[in-house]
């Protein structure tokens, strides 16, 4: 049972994660952003789940949005964009743009931990049509092999890009293909932060505990498309309504919480303002910022050793 500290937080985390992507869409769509972004609204629930059980997780706003408008003061000094982002002080190892890329390297993370028995936990999210990549089959492996303390997300939003999961997927269970690889795998729907919260605190017990890795299939639905400006031809109208209006992850969340009397309409509307003063700040901020000079542009790209 959560506490309502910890409820505030999921609510206020969620609400966060929103409010940043539709500002990043409205920085897109006025042509603010140098490259492309992909948005993660309604997904959210996934994401907190999962990371409210890390001691690391969460990455400054600001930092990002200067990060997103190709900023110097970024993130990343502006270098990587939304697709290339990363905080390697708060654990967070990188967006790639490679898809399946990050259980290889969330492997070199939870081999870390286990050699050092720091008790640390590494966690991979990975979409459906990322799901299908050979380096995930490799790191699972490894991770039994091995008994790594890592956690496999697929976040299943029915698409890779353009493409249906139900097509693309052979085994047609991403977790039941994962299971046959030795690790406990589980099904959620991941539009829940609940059962998402759940899961990840027996992931993460087990992986602590020495019992190695497992896996999290986390059903959900993007409110926008693949990329921003995706004219999601290959989706219903119907879909993307039920998407919008019937299963959007904190709009439950909002629901359930009011009904059970654990939280206040006025506790969460005061969130909303917060969150909505600190993402405008956020965009203000990356507005302000200034462009990376000349002279970084060989600086930060390659490591010689
Ligand atoms: C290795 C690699 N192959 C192909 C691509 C092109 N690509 C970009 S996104 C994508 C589909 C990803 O699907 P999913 O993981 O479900 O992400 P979603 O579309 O739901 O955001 C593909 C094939 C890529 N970026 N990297
Ligand atoms: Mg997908």
């Amino acid at each position: 049972m959560l506490d309502r500290d910890a409820l505030l937080l999921a609510y206020r985390t969620m609400r966060r994660i929103r409010d940043f992507e539709e500002r990043v869409n409205t920085e897109f769509v006025a042509g603010h952003v140098p490259g492309f972004v992909h948005l993660y609204s309604g997904e959210e629930a996934i994401a907190v789940g999962v990371c409210m059980h890390l001691d690391a997780a969460g990455c400054d706003p600001k930092g990002m949005m200067l990060e997103i408008l190709g900023k110097a003061e970024g993130l990343c000094a502006g270098k990587g964009g939304s697709m290339h982002i990363a905080d390697l002080q708060r654990g967070m190892l990188g967006a790639n743009a490679i898809v399946g890329s990050s259980p290889p390297l969330v492997i070199g993370a939870a081999l870390t931990a286990k050699t050092l028995k720091s008790d640390r936990v590494a966690v991979a999210f990975t979409g459906d049509g990322g799901s299908n990549q050979g380096t995930i089959f490799e790191a699972m492996n490894m991770a039994v092999v091995l008994q790594l303390p890592a956690i496999f997300v697929i976040e299943n939003n029915g698409y890779g890009e353009g493409t249906a999961a139900e097509y693309a997927v052979g085994a047609k269970d991403a977790a039941r293909r994962a299971a046959g690889f030795g690790m406990p795998a589980v099904k959620v729907d991941g539009r829940d932060f609940f059962p998402v919260y759940e899961a990840m605190a027996d992931a993460v017990t087990r992986a602590r505990a020495g019992g190695g890795p497992s896996f999290i299939e986390a059903r959900c639905a993007r409110i926008h498309g693949h990329y921003c400006g995706d004219p999601q031809t290959y989706r219903s109208k119907e879909e993307l309504t039920q998407a919008r209006e019937v299963h959007d992850p904190i709009v439950g969340f909002r629901r359930r919480v009011l009904a059970s009397g654990e939280l206040t309409a006025s506790e969460l509307d005061s969130i909303d303002r917060l969150s909505a003063e600190e993402m405008d700040a956020a965009v203000t901020a990356a507005h302000a910022g200034t462009a990376p000079p000349l002279e970084a542009l060989y600086t930060d790209v390659y490591a010689t050793y």
